[in-house]
């Protein structure tokens, strides 16, 4: 009698799968360098729940990249004419980054909101580098004004940055993201 193969596939699979959809690639193929700027809507490519998670299944904004939930906005006042929009409470973005030197760090980030926004943190591998940041009333939608974090201490090294949005505001909702830029301020 030959032994069946089934068996072999099915643990085969069962072990190859959890790695193939645990993983995410960097948006174009190379993780973002900071020192630097990263774009909003320039997340990392995967499936939803593990590249992103967001509250609706359709993309309300912009056809910018591939078919996501994700809600993408155009922008003119955006750096690379986009951000990510319709944000709202639990949503999280990941974003696989390289820090190429070590240091301290001042992350600033243009937002938008009518109405006081939700908070906002950044995870590096699951830490919180940032605490909560507030994404305040900036007098409409199509007002960016900036918000800034001084003082993140980084490590040289690759990691898997998270944008989360743990906690709505009085908008209802969390704010338009444009980008985060990374400025090395000190050792
Ligand atoms: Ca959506
Ligand atoms: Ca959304
Ligand atoms: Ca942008």
């Amino acid at each position: 009698m030959r032994f069946p193969r089934i068996p072999a596939v099915i643990f085969l699979v069962s072990f190859l799968s959890p790695l193939a959809y645990s993983e995410t690639k960097p948006w174009n193929g190379e993780p973002h360098s900071i020192p630097g700027t990263i774009e909003a809507e320039h997340w990392d490519t995967g499936p939803a729940g593990v590249a992103y998670s967001d509250t609706d299944r359709e993309n309300r904004g912009e056809d910018y990249r591939e078919k996501t939930e994700v809600d993408i906005e155009k922008r003119s006042d955006a750096s690379n004419g986009h951000g990510v929009g319709w944000t709202r409470e639990g949503e999280w973005l990941i974003y696989t980054v390289e820090v190429k030197e070590s240091g301290t760090y001042k992350i600033v980030i243009p937002v938008a909101s009518k109405k006081e926004g939700g908070l906002i943190h950044l995870e590096f591998d699951g830490k919180d580098v940032t605490g909560p940041m507030r994404i305040p009333d900036t007098g409409g939608w199509q007002t960016l004004q900036l918000i800034t974090k001084e003082g993140v201490v980084l490590k040289k090294g690759i990691f898997r940055m998270k944008l989360a949005m743990p906690e709505k505001g009085e908008s209802g909702g969390i704010g338009d993201i444009e980008c985060f830029r990374f400025v090395r301020t000190g050792d």
